[in-house]
C-alpha cells in the first residue's frame, strides 16, 4: 500500500514491461473496440463539454439565487459557490455514445435538497436545449434525470456542512461527511469511489482501455447488471483496477488477458480490495465479514475503496456466480487463443446465447394500463426477480435458475376487456400479439396494455440412473412467495397492476427476445450439427 512503492493490498505479481506480442494484441484490441462502435464522435464529446459548462454555470446561479432568498448579502451570495462533479462512466472515461453523464451537485449548508427539487428543477425546465426533466425526491438516492442538448444527465445532490463551496474543494476528505444527512452521504459516495479508483490504478490510460474491453464483453455476454445479481459498472471497474495494480507496467491487451486468468482462478469469497478498509468519522457500517453475518454471505465481494467501504456485489447469488465463473473460463480460453494467434478479439465479444441455451424458461410478466404506473410497477417487479431466483435455487431437480439481465417492454393494443385481461394473465391471443399501433389508429375503445417481461432460464439436474417417468418441477412455492413479495410494495394496487409467472418452452419464446433473423440462423446451425 501507500509508502511501499506499490498500489493495492499486496505487492504486484509482475512489474515487467509487456512483450512485443502483448503490444501487438493491444493494437488489434483497440481496432476491434473501434469497429464495435463504443467510442463517441468528436462532435458528441464537444457537446458534452459544452453541456457540462452550462450546467456548472446554472448550479452557481441556483446557489446564488437561493442564497439571496435566504437573506445573504450580495457579496456572500456570490461567494457561496456551488459546484458539479461528474462520476460514473463519463468520469472514468469509458462512456459510450449516447450514455448519460452522472453528475453530483454540491451546495453549501443553506441550500437544501428541497431547493434542489424546486428551484433548480424549475431552472432546468427553463434552460435552453432541455427536453426532459424528472425528479424523484423520495428515492433512496434522490435524483433528477434530465436531457440537455440530447445528452442524458443524472443529477444527484449533496448539501455540505460548509458556508460556501470553494472552487478547489476535494471530495476525498472523510471529514466532509460529518454532520451530513444520509442522502447527501450516499450521493457523495459515487464520486468519492470513482476518485479513489482512479487514484489507485498505476496507469489511467491502460486501465480505461482494458475496462472498455471488459465492459463490452460483460454486456455482450449478458452479465452486466447489478439489479439482477451480476456485476454493475463500478464492480467491473474495481476488478479491472485490481488487475492493473497487479501488473503496473502492462499494456491494455496484457491486462485483459491477465484479467481472465486471475478472475477465473480467484478464490471467492475472498474479497477484491483496492486498498485496506479504513475506519472513519461516521456512525455507519463499513463492510466487515468478521462482524456482520450479512457480509459473510457475500459470494463474490468486491469492496468500494472510499469510506464508508461497502460491498458493490451483494446481489450476487449462487446461480449468477456460476454463470459468471463460466464466462471467466470462456474468456480465459479465448484470450489464450488470441495471444497464440489462434483467435480474433471479436470472438470475445460474441453475443450471449441465453435464449438458445435452455429448453425451459420462466417468464415474469408485469402489466398495467398506463405508462406511468407501468414504469414504477415494472421497476418494482424487476428489483424482486432476484428473490424469485434465490428461492428457485432450492427447488428439487433444478440445477440452475439463470436470470436474464434486462426486461422486454411490449405494448398490446386490445380491442376488448377480455383481450386486455387475457394479456395480463400472460395468455396473449395471436392476433393481439401481431396487432400494431397503426392497426388501431382511430378505433374507439382501444385498451393499451403495457407489459414488461423478465426471463429466467431453467436447467434441470440430470436424471438419476435407473429412474423412469417424467420429472416434476414444482415451482409453486417460489412463485407464491414471489407474488406475495411484489404485492407487499406500499404502492401496489391490485386493480391496476398485474403480475404472472409462467413456464415457457424455448420454442414458444416470443420473437421480441431475438434479433431479426437470429432465431432462424440458430435453428439452421443446430440442425446441421
Ligand atoms: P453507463 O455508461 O451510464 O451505462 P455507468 O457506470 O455510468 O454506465 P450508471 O449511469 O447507471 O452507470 O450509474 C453510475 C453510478 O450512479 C453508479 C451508481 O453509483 C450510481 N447509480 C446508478 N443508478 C442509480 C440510481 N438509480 N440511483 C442512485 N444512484 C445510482
Ligand atoms: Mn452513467
Ligand atoms: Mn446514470
Amino acid at each position: 500500500g501507500a509508502g511501499n512503492g506499490y498500489l493495492g493490498v499486496t505487492p504486484p505479481i509482475s512489474t515487467n514491461e509487456s512483450s512485443a506480442r502483448e503490444k501487438e494484441v493491444t493494437g488489434t484490441l483497440m481496432e476491434e473496440l473501434r469497429r464495435q462502435g463504443i467510442f463517441e464522435s468528436e462532435e458528441e464529446a464537444k457537446r458534452r463539454e459544452i453541456v457540462l459548462g452550462r450546467l456548472a454555470a446554472l448550479v452557481k446561479k441556483f446557489v446564488r439565487r437561493v442564497s439571496l432568498a435566504r437573506g445573504l448579502s450580495e457579496a456572500a451570495a456570490n461567494a457561496a459557490g456551488g459546484k458539479i462533479y461528474t462520476f460514473g462512466s463519463y468520469r472514468l472515461g469509458v462512456h459510450g455514445p449516447g450514455t448519460d453523464i452522472d453528475t453530483l451537485v454540491v451546495a453549501p449548508r443553506h441550500v437544501t435538497r428541497e431547493d434542489f427539487f424546486t428551484t433548480l428543477e424549475e431552472m432546468l425546465r427553463e434552460m435552453e436545449g432541455v427536453t426532459q426533466v424528472s425528479g424523484v425526491p423520495d428515492a433512496y438516492v434522490p435524483i433528477i434525470t434530465t436531457e440537455i442538448s440530447g445528452i442524458p444527465i443524472d443529477l444527484l445532490f449533496a448539501q455540505l456542512a460548509l458556508p460556501s463551496i470553494p472552487e478547489d474543494l476535494d471530495l476525498q476528505d472523510d471529514n466532509l461527511l460529518r454532520n451530513l444527512d444520509d442522502k447527501s452521504v450516499r450521493s457523495l459516495n459515487g464520486s468519492r469511489v470513482i476518485n479513489e479508483i482512479l487514484r489507485l490504478v498505476p496507469n489511467v490510460d491502460v486501465f480505461r482501455d482494458a475496462l472498455r474491453c471488459i465492459k463490452l464483453w460483460a454486456q455482450r455476454r449478458a452479465i452486466y447488471s447489478n439489479v439482477n445479481g451480476f456485476l454493475g459498472g463500478v464492480a467491473w471497474a474495481m476488478l479491472v483496477a485490481r488487475v492493473c495494480q497487479l501488473y503496473p507496467n502492462a499494456v491494455a491487451g496484457a491486462i485483459v488477458s491477465r484479467f481472465f486468468v486471475i478472475m477465473h482462478q480467484w478464490a471467492w469469497p475472498q474479497p477484491v480490495l483496492l486498498k485496506p478498509i479504513e475506519d472513519g468519522p461516521l456512525q455507519v457500517r463499513v463492510w466487515n465479514p468478521k462482524v456482520y453475518p450479512q457480509d459473510r454471505a457475500h459470494r463474490m465481494p468486491i469492496i468500494t475503496p472510499a469510506y464508508p467501504s461497502m460491498c458493490a456485489t451483494h446481489n450476487v447469488m449462487r446461480s449468477t456466480e456460476q454463470v459468471m465463473r463460466e464466462e471467466f473460463q470462456r474468456g480465459c480460453n479465448i484470450v489464450d487463443q488470441v495471444m497464440k494467434g489462434e483467435a480474433e478479439w471479436s470472438a470475445l465479444f460474441e453475443k450471449h446465447d441465453f435464449f438458445h441455451r435452455y429448453r425451459l424458461y420462466l417468464q415474469i410478466i408485469a402489466s398495467s394500463r398506463d405508462q406511468e404506473t407501468q414504469s414504477k410497477w415494472s421497476g418494482t417487479v424487476e428489483s424482486k426477480v432476484r428473490q424469485l431466483v434465490m428461492r428457485l435455487e432450492f427447488v428439487d431437480n433444478l440445477k440452475l435458475a439463470h436470470p436474464f439481465i434486462k426486461g422486454f417492454d411490449v405494448t398490446y393494443y386490445c380491442l376488448s376487456e377480455e383481450e386486455a385481461q387475457a394479456v395480463s394473465r400472460g395468455e396473449i391471443p395471436k392476433d393481439v400479439a401481431q396487432r400494431k399501433q397503426e392497426d388501431v389508429a382511430g378505433k374507439e375503445g382501444v385498451i393499451p396494455v403495457y407489459t414488461s417481461s423478465y426471463f429466467i432460464g431453467l436447467s434441470m439436474k440430470p436424471r438419476e440412473a435407473g429412474s423412469t417417468g417424467t420429472r416434476q418441477l414444482d415451482i409453486s412455492y417460489p412463485t407464491t412467495e414471489f407474488y406475495k413479495m411484489v404485492k407487499m410494495w406500499d404502492k401496489y394496487d391490485a386493480s391496476s397492476m398485474h403480475i404472472v409467472v409462467q413456464h415457457i418452452r424455448h420454442t414458444l419464446l416470443p420473437d421480441y427476445v431475438f434479433e431479426p433473423g437470429e432465431r432462424e440462423a440458430v435453428a439452421r446451425s443446430k440442425k446441421r450439427s
